[in-house]
């Protein structure tokens, strides 16, 4: 496979940005490559500087749900792009956005946007701390929500990939509000919950964790979590930023049935472009400034060529039969990969939920951090790679989903199918 005008992009992204890139987990540090520089991507296909063509799994770490380039999100954003794109002062097409973000999520009465899952989050907790008037976040292990302070204990993603659990920089007067403990575990969370020397303001959570991989909560965990929480006047947050719009349209608070306080939201609801929100009962975004005394703010908050993607994305995800034609599509290739695993790699486990999964090389189930820890990040990392050299774009992370976009066709997961099983053959013989 060419990569010589990858590599030279990548020196020179090296000498000017940390690590030659804007997010760590795009390093492929974990995986043994060095990264490659797209230059476009159509559909279900993404294309490098040197002109190869890839199925595209990573679909920008979730957002592109439709795919690519979708026709009708690349006009609305053309659209809006003739009239300007930045005025710093609301417009129609936030309004339209709220409206269908408050018409979607069924414990989303009133929203407020903002430029990134982090700035999502970090205002929820904000918001949960003015409203409580208490400080400690309780979060859990391996689960993440951005990059803010209060978060960067014991979190998944890109911290997991580079084994780095916390970060220098952080103030132990920030680290000691955190309570991070494990997902999964009714016992802990109730003792947690219940200790009264913790004045706890919210209970933060992915309720499909996908930062560790994939990993599901297990039955009544998260109505335990949720009667607990109502019990004790602790905020839950649902931090949706992957399962809001994934899952169903009305994102894990629809597919569970369990109403959070507070909803975080990011990725699809941008339709590629760069927002984030927030949101949940009237009564508590109330506090927000300028309603109320909590302050968030945002220079391109609300900036009109993301809301006019977001617009155009919540459209087409809101027409009957979306979610289940894309669920069956998930379904039938997780299946069916599988059957190969089974076949080829029997120390192998799949999460999935709906159109988002990992397959984590360990023998054992996953159902938490220190179980997805046990996977095999050496083999993920061959794997990865030969299945790059086959024309597959998977995340370079073993903690990472792999996502099915509606642009997927039969054929491209055909094909993935029989380069994982040609790629799984030769795992099989190192
Ligand atoms: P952003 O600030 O990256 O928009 O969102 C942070 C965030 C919050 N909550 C959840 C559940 C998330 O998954 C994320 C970000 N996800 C990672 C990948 N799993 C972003 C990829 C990256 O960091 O480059």
């Amino acid at each position: 496979m060419q990569r010589e005008k990858s590599e030279s992009f990548f020196s020179k992204a090296q000498q000017l940005i940390p690590g030659g890139v804007n997010s760590p987990v795009r390093a492929c540090k974990s995986v043994g490559c060095n990264p490659l520089f797209i230059e476009r991507a159509v559909g279900s296909k993404i294309y490098d500087v040197d002109g190869n063509e890839f199925i595209d799994f990573v679909c920008s770490w979730g957002p592109m749900i439709l795919g690519h380039n979708h026709p009708a999100v690349v006009e609305a954003v053309q659209k809006a792009l003739a009239n300007g794109t930045s005025f710093g002062a609301p417009t129609p097409l936030e309004v339209e956005l709220a409206e269908l973000v408050t018409e979607a999520l069924p414990a989303v009465e009133k929203v407020r946007f903002v430029n990134s899952g982090t700035e999502a989050t970090m205002s929820a907790i904000r918001l949960a701390r003015g409203y409580t008037g208490k400080n400690v976040v309780v979060k859990f292990d391996g689960c993440y929500h951005g990059h803010a302070d209060s978060f960067l204990v014991k979190a998944g993603s890109g911290l997991i990939t580079l084994g780095i659990p916390g970060t220098p920089g952080v103030p132990e007067d920030i680290v000691k509000n955190t309570v991070s403990i494990p997902y999964n575990n009714i016992d802990i969370l109730e003792k947690t919950l219940r200790d009264d020397s913790l004045d706890i303001a919210c209970v933060i959570i992915e309720p499909v964790a996908a930062n560790m991989g994939v990993v599901l909560p297990q039955p009544n965990f998260l109505q335990k979590l949720r009667d607990l929480t109502s019990e004790l006047g602790i905020l839950l947050i649902f931090d949706e930023v992957i399962t809001g719009f994934r899952l169903s349209y009305g994102g894990a608070q629809e597919k569970f049935n369990i109403m959070p306080d507070l909803t975080c939201m990011g990725k699809i609801i941008g339709g590629g472009l760069p927002v984030g929100a927030y949101g949940g009962k009237k009564e508590i975004m109330a506090h927000i400034a300028p309603e109320g005394p909590v302050y968030q703010a945002g220079t391109l908050s609300g900036n009109p060529l993301a809301m006019a993607a977001g617009v155009a994305t919540l459209k087409i995800l809101k027409e009957p039969g979306f979610y289940q034609a894309l669920n069956d599509k998930a379904e039938k290739f997780a299946n069916e990969l599988q059957q190969l695993a089974a076949k080829y790699i029997p120390q192998s486990t799949l999460n999935r939920a709906g159109s988002v999964m990992t397959t984590f090389f360990t023998g054992k189930p996953v159902t938490d951090f220190d179980s997805a820890m046990k996977a095999d990040t050496e083999k993920y990392s061959f794997f990865y790679r030969e299945m790059l050299n086959q024309g597959i774009y998977l995340a370079p992370s073993q903690f990472e989903g792999t996502f099915i976009s509606a642009a997927q066709s039969e054929n491209d997961l055909a094909k993935t199918l029989e380069k994982t099983e040609w790629v799984f053959r030769k795992m099989t013989s190192r």
